[in-house]
């Protein structure tokens, strides 16, 4: 027998010879000798299949590694999914040190540009493209463990999470064939737009979540504030049920009406607001009252104003103040506020995020003095100096009424819903008070003109920070509240470049999650802008964190309601899949993580936050609901925790 000559032989590694060990060697003589002993018209049929197999990929192959905008990509090739996962989430596990490999980037993940895909081993990419179907730009993201590079689709896991993201435990191979056909089945159905079960299908899965999440949160934290789902425990913030209320109207959106009546019959029977309890102004107003203000008009049910009401005249007295100026916090037992103890200033968004459920409030009980306070906070942060081009600092002064640390320019954390709630006061009112539309109009020339900048190597528009004349390439999560919002305002009659800007600030807002292991974004990014980087995206370690935050599929729903383009639906998809596969506690809940760039240790942080049913299932379900009528952008308005109130007649 003699070796094999070098032209004769067809490899699929290309990757360094070391990493092959003897038996690896004696199966490629074996095969050798197979080939030899089959016949030369068995041999030409054979090189053909793989000529041909080779043609069949040659665009995919091409594609990954031009590594593609999303304009490029058709939306048909974005709209195949990934494979469906197992529900992951172990057991509780106490912390460990951070493996010191997760300190080096990860540039296999971060980037799909041809010079970083040199890099990676041939034989990975031939795997990769060769084991899955779709397009590569949803499957290219690789997974490390130890020092080697693993494609995703080689986990193998127990349990399998079916399309509408049940758990089953099944044989892989078996199952996965089915779970395959059924899949594009669906797929076919939805790429077309023309299937009701299809849509269905995935309004389904969000069910399923919200009931999971629900189960948790009724087993080990009914009537608290928030779940601690691996502890089996809750926490209180402020004692308040805040989860149950900020839920209430996603289980009227969704359908599910025995959950509903079990909530609704705690609120009648045990909610109570006259306690000894100091709570944030802004956080009791957008969620609390905000959700009972949502819920009495879903449901027309007045037991729901009743309790806004309620809570609504027992955050009042924060209005006390030198200024007039909201304090961030107040008893609502004692009828006392406070500034918190280490400052006497309040933060800018939570003071102008406010609005439109006071101006909500008043507009019900025909009661100005709710209205009247919270306009004048925005009378006074309209005409206030230190503003650049429109944006505003993040502390005001409630003694003085002045900016505090001004120079300081961000669309994330502080001033993020500020600039939401301009436009969405100005549709509340029914595009009346132009003061609103105008400092808004402005506000985004003041992004366009001082924060927005392109990434490199693959040219994302995002969204950085100032600090005195200092750009920083930083993107909160939260900023990406900001596509859905500008798209909101193209719809009602905005300059259409808003839109332009919406669609590519959506695009970002995805790369923070598929390009992260997990698929899930950090709470912050920084975007490398130098010539020549290798990635786009970068994340500090104490980043690194995901909290079920909804802003990335709250403007995916405003996108696809606004475009129709499926693409966002996949990629709310995605996010949801990936939810499911790395937060979902299998005894009930969702749990926040630590590291989204690590899947094999996401960290668990046992907290569901409430926002996670308020919001994100919500925004979920909308955005994969076919129907413009549920809750119809030309009646309602979200308010900042996705609570909808409607946009007043224009009698009012
Ligand atoms: C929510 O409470 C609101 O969306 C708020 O505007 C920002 N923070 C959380 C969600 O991330």
């Amino acid at each position: 027998m003699h070796p094999p000559s070098r032209q004769d032989y067809i490899s699929i590694s290309l990757a360094g010879q070391g990493t092959y060990n003897n038996g690896k060697q004696w199966r490629r003589q074996s095969c050798w000798r197979k080939w030899k002993r089959l016949s030369r018209l068995q041999r030409s049929l054979i090189l053909l299949f793989l000529f041909m197999c080779g043609i069949a990929s040659y665009p995919a192959v091409t594609e990954h590694l031009r590594g593609l905008t999303d304009g490029e990509r058709s939306t048909e090739s974005n709209s195949v999914l990934r494979p469906v996962f197992p529900q992951v989430l172990p057991e509780p596990i106490s912390p460990r040190p951070e493996p010191s490999s997760q300190l080096i980037p990860d540039t296999e993940h971060a980037d799909v540009s041809p010079r970083l895909i040199e890099k990676y081993s041939a034989t990975v990419i031939i795997k990769k493209l060769s084991n899955k179907r779709g397009p590569p730009i949803l499957q290219h993201r690789l997974q490390k463990k130890g020092n080697g590079t693993v494609a995703v689709e080689e986990q193998k896991e127990e349990g399998v999470v079916s399309w509408r993201g049940a758990v089953v435990d099944a044989d892989r191979d078996t199952e996965e064939a089915k779970e395959e056909e059924s899949k594009d089945h669906l797929l076919a159905n939805h790429k077309s737009g023309s299937s009701n079960q299809s849509e269905a299908s995935l309004l389904e899965a969000v069910k399923d979540a919200f009931r999971h999440a629900w189960q948790g949160y009724k087993d080990f934290a009914w009537g608290h504030d928030e779940l601690r789902p691996l502890s089996k425990s809750y926490s209180e913030w402020f004692g308040l049920g805040l989860t149950l209320i900020d839920a209430l109207d996603t289980m009227w959106i969704l359908g599910l009406k025995e959950e509903f009546e079990e909530a609704r019959t705690w609120v009648a029977t045990e909610l109570t607001f006259n306690k000894n309890v100091d709570v944030n102004l802004f956080e009791s107003t957008i969620r609390i009252l905000g959700g009972l203000l949502s819920t009495y008009h879903l449901t027309g049910d007045t037991m729901f104003l009743d309790k806004a009401k309620d809570i609504g005249s027992r955050l009042m007295p924060a209005f006390n103040t030198p200024s007039k100026i909201p304090y961030s916090d107040v008893n609502i037992g004692k009828g006392t506020a406070h500034p918190p103890r280490w400052t006497s200033d309040s933060t800018v968004a939570e003071v102008t995020s406010i609005q439109l459920e006071f101006r909500e409030l008043s507009r019900l009980t025909q009661d100005p003095q709710y209205q009247d306070a919270v306009a004048e906070v925005m009378k006074q942060v309209h005409q206030l100096d230190g503003k650049l081009d429109g944006l505003v600092p993040m502390f005001i002064n409630t003694n003085n009424g002045q900016f505090t640390h001004q120079g300081i320019f961000t669309l994330g954390a502080r001033a993020d819903s500020y600039y939401e709630y301009l436009l969405k006061q100005w549709i509340q009112g029914g595009k009346k008070e132009d003061q609103l539309l105008q400092d808004y109009v402005q506000a985004i020339e003041g992004v366009k003109k001082n924060l927005l900048q392109k990434s490199s190597p693959n040219g994302l528009t995002f969204v950085g920070e100032l600090s005195h004349g200092q750009f920083s390439p930083k993107m909160d999560h939260l900023v990406c509240f900001l596509p859905g919002t500008l798209a909101l305002g193209a719809h009602h009659g905005l300059p259409a470049d808003h839109m332009d800007l919406a669609k590519q600030l959506m695009e970002t807002c995805y790369q923070m999650y598929t390009q992260m292991e997990t698929g899930l974004s950090p709470e912050i990014v920084h975007f490398n802008m130098h010539e020549g980087s290798i990635r786009d995206i970068d994340v500090k370690l104490a980043d690194r964190h995901n909290l079920l935050r909804p802003e990335t599929v709250e403007s995916l729903f405003y996108l696809y309601r606004f475009t129709k383009d499926h693409k966002y639906q996949d990629w709310g998809w995605n996010i949801l899949q990936n939810f499911n596969k790395y937060t979902k506690v299998s005894s009930g809940g969702y749990t926040s993580i630590n590291n989204v760039r690590d899947p094999d240790y996401t960290s668990p942080r046992d907290k569901m936050e409430s926002f996670f049913l308020g919001e994100t299932l919500k925004y979920l379900y909308l955005l994969f609901s076919d129907d413009p009528g549920l809750i119809s952008l030309d009646e309602y308005v979200f308010n900042t925790e996705a609570h909808p109130l409607p946009i007043w007649p224009s009698t009012a």
